[in-house]
C-alpha cells in the first residue's frame, strides 16, 4: 500500500480547518485533521513543507513505524504543531488501513467495548436563568450529560459564552479579541449557577463545568470544595497544568472529579497527573496528541491508574477528528465521556460523515475506515481567513489565562 500522494487542504466552512489527505497506489485515500485553532498555517506548513515529502513511497500499512519515524526523526520533539502534524498522518493511515481491511477503524482497535459513546453538550447563557433554559434544551434533545457555563456579572466577554446555543466558535477577528477577567466574581458566581441547576433540574443527568485554566491551584481547590454537593461529572482545566504536581493542592481539598488535557500533546504532559491519580479524566484528542496510535498508549497508562478518557471535541476539531475519537471511544476499556459540539452545516457539507447522534450517544457508523469524506468540490467556496483565539487580561492590564 505505497503512498503516492499527500495533500494538505486549508478551508473555512464555518471555521478554519486543515486536512491532510493521503492516497495510495491502489487509490485508497485517508484523511487526517491538522487543525490547531489560531495557528492553523503552522501545521499546514509543517506537513506540506517537511512531512509530506517523507511519506511518498512509504507503506501506508506501517502506522507505528511512520509514527516513530516522524517523532524521532524530527529530532525536535513534542509540542502542539509537531504532534498535530503527526496526529493527522496517523489518522489518515488508520483511515486507509480500515478501508483496506473493509472494516470501521474501531474493529481494528479491538471491536466495541460498549454500545454507544456517551456525549455531553455545551449549554451556556448570559445569566443563570438563560443558562438553565439552555441546559433544559439539551436534556429535551436527549442529552444525558450537559456542560453549563454562564456569563459572570461585571465581565463582558469570557470563555464559553456563545451568541447561538449549539455551536461555539471562540476564534474570530484579524487580531485577538482582548477580554477582561477577574477571578473573585467568577468564584462567587459559578457555585450559584451549579447549585441552581441542581436545585431546578435535579441530579439524574451528568453536569460538567469548564474552568478553562483560569484559577490558581488553591482557588481551584476552593471552587471544587464549594460545588462538591453538586456532584459534578467533572471540573475541567481547573488550573494551568504545566506544573503537574500543583494538582496535589486541589486533590488535598476536594472530591470534585477533575478533567485535564485538551492542550496537551504527548503522554509526558500528563504522566505525573495520571500516575499520581491527580486527575479523573484525561481530555487529550486524536488530532492534537499524535493520533490514535499515541492516544491508545495514553489511555492504556490511564487505565492502570483508574483515570478515564474524556476526549476534547470542540468545533475546532474537524469531523475527521471527531470520527476518529468515536472509533477510539467505543473500543477503549476506560472510556469516560466524549465532548460533542455541533459543527456548522457548511462544515458537515464539506465533511460528510457516518457518525450519528441518538438518545445521548454518538455512534461511529459502520463505514470502512473513519467514515468521513472530504468534498473537495466545495472547498473554494470557503477560503481560509486568519483568526485568533481571544487573549484575557486582568483589570490591571496584566495578561492572564483566557
Ligand atoms: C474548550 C474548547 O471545548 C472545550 O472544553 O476548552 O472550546 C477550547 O476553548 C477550544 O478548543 C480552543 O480552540
Ligand atoms: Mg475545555
Amino acid at each position: 500500500m505505497k503512498i503516492v500522494d499527500a495533500k494538505v487542504f486549508v478551508c473555512s466552512p464555518g471555521r478554519n480547518f486543515v486536512t491532510l489527505k493521503l492516497t495510495t497506489e491502489s487509490g485508497l485515500t485517508g484523511l487526517g485533521d491538522a487543525t490547531l485553532n489560531g495557528r492553523e498555517l503552522a501545521v499546514a506548513s509543517y506537513l506540506t513543507d517537511h512531512v509530506c515529502p517523507l511519506l511518498i513511497g512509504r507503506d501506508a500499512g506501517q502506522i507505528e513505524d511512520i509514527w516513530q519515524y516522524l517523532y524521532k526523526g524530527a529530532y525536535w520533539r513534542r509540542g502542539p504543531v509537531t504532534m498535530n502534524a503527526i496526529g493527522a498522518v496517523d489518522l489518515a493511515l488508520w483511515d486507509i488501513k480500515g478501508k483496506a481491511a473493509g472494516m470501521p477503524v474501531y474493529q481494528l482497535l479491538g471491536g466495541k467495548a460498549r454500545d454507544g459513546v456517551l456525549v455531553y453538550g455545551h449549554a451556556n447563557g448570559g445569566d443563570i436563568p438563560s443558562t438553565l433554559r439552555a441546559v433544559e434544551g439539551f436534556l429535551e434533545r436527549g442529552y444525558l450529560a450537559v456542560r453549563a457555563q454562564t456569563l459572570v456579572p461585571g465581565l463582558e466577554k469570557m470563555y464559553g459564552i456563545t451568541k447561538e446555543q449549539l455551536r461555539y466558535e471562540p476564534a474570530e477577528g484579524e487580531l485577538p479579541l482582548e477580554t477582561v477577567w477577574e477571578t473573585r466574581p467568577y468564584l462567587e458566581f459559578v457555585p450559584k449557577l451549579l447549585h441552581t441547576v441542581r436545585e431546578q433540574l435535579g441530579f439524574d443527568f451528568h453536569l460538567l463545568h469548564d474552568v478553562h485554566h483560569r484559577l490558581t491551584p488553591i482557588e481551584a481547590a476552593e471552587l471544587g470544595k464549594r460545588v462538591e454537593d453538586c456532584s459534578l461529572f467533572w471540573l475541567e482545566d481547573p488550573t494551568p497544568a504545566e506544573l503537574q504536581e500543583s494538582f496535589r493542592i486541589i486533590r488535598r481539598h476536594t472530591t470534585t472529579p477533575i478533567a485535564v488535557g485538551e492542550v496537551f500533546n504527548t503522554i509526558w504532559d500528563c504522566q505525573q497527573l495520571i500516575t499520581e491519580q491527580l486527575i479523573d479524566y484525561i481530555r487529550m484528542d486524536a488530532a492534537h496528541s499524535g493520533g490514535i496510535t499515541h492516544l491508545r498508549k495514553i489511555a492504556a497508562l490511564a487505565e492502570l491508574y483508574n483515570v478515564r478518557t474524556g476526549c476534547h471535541g470542540a468545533t475546532d476539531l474537524s469531523p475527521v477528528c471527531l470520527a476518529a475519537a468515536l472509533h477510539f471511544d467505543i473500543s477503549v476499556p476506560n472510556f469516560g465521556i466524549q465532548e460533542y459540539m455541533h459543527h456548522t452545516e457548511e462544515t458537515d457539507a464539506v465533511f460528510p460523515h457516518a457518525y450519528h447522534f441518538e438518545a445521548g450517544y454518538l455512534h461511529p457508523g459502520e463505514e470502512p475506515g473513519l467514515g468521513v469524506k472530504l468534498d473537495e468540490s466545495l472547498l473554494e467556496r470557503f477560503p481560509y481567513k486568519r483568526t485568533y483565539l481571544p487573549v484575557a487580561r486582568l483589570r490591571d492590564g496584566s495578561v492572564t489565562n483566557w
